[in-house]
């Protein structure tokens, strides 16, 4: 059923700003999204969607974030419209509302077919800030389908914001810039030394502010995404030994494993980049029932 715009303007026509977190699979949104609410001095609401079935990134925030409702088991430009209606009716439905909304977007969402949401009844859009990771830009820009998938995320973005500008190192950061300022060459781009809080959760983007139609649901993208079980317990040398062994069209892996002595070991794949880190004991998740890993691929006749 298509979604229904409620009747009613809620919180006396009050409009909660809301801001989309664009970027790539493993641009660092989720690392952004705790910095900001590390700092926050009111009150945010996440939501938080994730392509895989296990949304890590959601657990992983809720930990020290309350108020994050989890989008899983699909991308919300594609697919989950419905279930971000759930989310955004449930947000509505509260009698005070957040000071602020921030979505997570998936790593291969278009943020331009999710923007008529953020003009729901109750909020307006502040912008959508779309994050570019340097250290892996110029090899996804030379595959069609992630070039594809970036491109339409820099295009959609009110600012970007460049992300592992150290791991990088000043020349890939220095070519990321130039092509992005050909590709967009009004929009603001910042750095992480140059962006706070305030910047990036201020934009009063000026677009339209009907709500507009959504897209139909057809899928934008066409990355694959496998979960991969692991040995459950699994120790920390045999979880490296699992993702090194990936294949090379391997973009971005994650998921978290336990070994026999309880610890979490939250695994990170963003292209050839594979780490192993330990989650500090409070951030432990109780409820991990099963430990596996999302395994996101580009196919390969593109
Ligand atoms: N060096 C570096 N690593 C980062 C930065 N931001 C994120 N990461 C790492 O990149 C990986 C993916 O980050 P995550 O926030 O999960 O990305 P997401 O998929 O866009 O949500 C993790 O291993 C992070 O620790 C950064 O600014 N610098
Ligand atoms: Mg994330
Ligand atoms: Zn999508």
């Amino acid at each position: 059923m298509p979604y229904q715009e409620p009747e009613f303007a809620p919180w006396d026509g009050r409009r909660v700003p809301l801001t989309f977190l664009s970027g790539y699979l493993g641009a660092g949104k989720t690392t952004l999204i705790n910095e900001l609410l590390a700092t926050a001095d009111r009150p945010i609401a996440v939501l938080v969607n994730d392509v895989g079935e296990v949304n890590i990134d959601a657990r992983l925030i809720r930990r020290r974030h309350g108020d994050t409702i989890e989008l899983t088991d699909g991308c919300v430009c594609c697919s989950l419209s419905e279930g971000f209606g759930a989310a955004i009716d449930q947000i509505r439905g509260r009698e005070v509302p957040p000071d602020h909304v921030v979505v997570e977007l998936s790593g291969v969402a278009d943020p331009s077919r999710v923007l008529p949401w953020a003009r729901s009844a109750g909020f307006r859009l502040d912008g959508v800030v779309t994050l570019v990771d340097v250290d892996q830009f110029a090899e996804r820009m030379h595959d069609g389908l992630a070039s594809h998938t970036m491109e339409a995320q820099i295009t959609a973005a009110d600012m970007l914001l460049l992300t592992k500008t150290q791991l990088g190192g000043v020349e890939k950061t220095a070519a990321a810039k130039l092509a992005i300022a050909k590709m967009v060459p009004n929009t603001l781009v910042l750095t992480e030394d140059t962006a706070t809080s305030a910047t990036l959760l201020s934009i009063g983007a000026r677009r339209s502010d009907a709500m507009g139609s959504l897209p139909e649901p057809t899928l934008f993208d066409r990355h694959i995404v496998e979960r991969l079980e692991l040995p459950n317990p699994v120790e920390r040398t045999e979880l490296k030994r699992i993702i090194d062994a990936l294949p090379a069209d391997v973009v971005r892996a994650k998921g978290i494993g336990v070994d026999a002595s309880g610890a979490h070991w939250i695994v990170h794949v963003v292209g050839a980049r594979r780490m192993v880190t330990e989650l500090p004991a409070a951030e432990r998740l109780a409820d991990l029932e099963d430990s596996a890993l999302v395994v996101i691929r580009l196919p390969s006749n593109v």
